[in-house]
């Protein structure tokens, strides 16, 4: 049962979440599929909301009538990332909405720790990009996790880097993997974005401050 008094911490997801990447993320994979003939739309770009890169390779390789060794499969998935990371260089301050600024500084003021937990490996890039590391206390990412969403080990990782019990935490997710990750951890959860109306979701958020009305 959610006990609002109980709750010390805000765990968000990055992408999708606190910026959106989405669009980048697509120019990226769809530069690579284009290189190496693959068929590769907007609508298959949806599935790799959350989804680690390897895992995001495999999906779009599904199109492909050519198998890949795991040596080949890691350097294109290097290619995909040199471009992203090129595209990443030209985000600023404006890629995080004041919405989202105001919302953060408003649940410090409440005392909420918050944390991201983003699948990325990029997210140190992303979030010095956009000026946004200073609204949180921990960060936990790809670059700590060896299982990616649905498994919630970077959740658990960004739990513990508060000091805090899962059930005295909310997951933010706009991807249904990670709302999955985050009942796996025994986390309350809140949809957002693509995932929004999620029926394994504790909360529903139309709008980024609505965490406002909740917490
Ligand atoms: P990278 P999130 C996820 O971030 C993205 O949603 C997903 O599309 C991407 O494949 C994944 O990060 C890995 O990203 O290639 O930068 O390590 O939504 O968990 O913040
Ligand atoms: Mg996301």
């Amino acid at each position: 049962m959610f006990d609002k008094s109980k709750i010390k911490g805000v765990i968000f997801d990055l992408d999708g979440v606190i910026c959106s990447t989405d669009e980048l993320h697509y120019q990226a994979w769809k530069a690579l599929a284009d290189e190496i003939g693959v068929y590769f739309d907007r609508q298959i770009n949806g599935r790799l909301r959350g989804v680690s890169r390897m895992a995001s390779l495999e999906i779009i390789l599904e199109k492909s009538d050519k198998t890949y060794s795991e040596e080949e499969k890691l350097a294109l998935a290097e290619k995909k990332n040199d471009v992203y990371r090129k595209l990443l260089g030209k985000m600023g301050p404006e890629d995080v909405s004041d919405e989202v600024r105001s919302t953060l500084v408003a649940l410090r003021e409440r005392g909420y720790r918050l944390s991201i937990g983003s699948s990325s490996k990029n997210t140190p890039l992303i979030l010095e990009r956009t000026d946004a590391r200073r609204y949180f206390d921990a960060v936990s990412d790809g670059n700590n996790i060896t299982r990616s969403k649905p498994d919630p080990e970077v959740f658990l990782k960004a739990a513990q880097f508060l000091n805090l019990d899962p059930c005295e935490c909310v997951v933010v997710e706009d991807a249904t993997a990670g709302i999955d990750a985050g009942v796996a951890g025994g986390f309350f959860t809140a949809a957002i974005g693509a995932a929004c109306g999620y029926e394994r979701a504790d909360f529903n958020l139309d709008t980024f401050s609505d965490l406002l009305g909740i917490l």
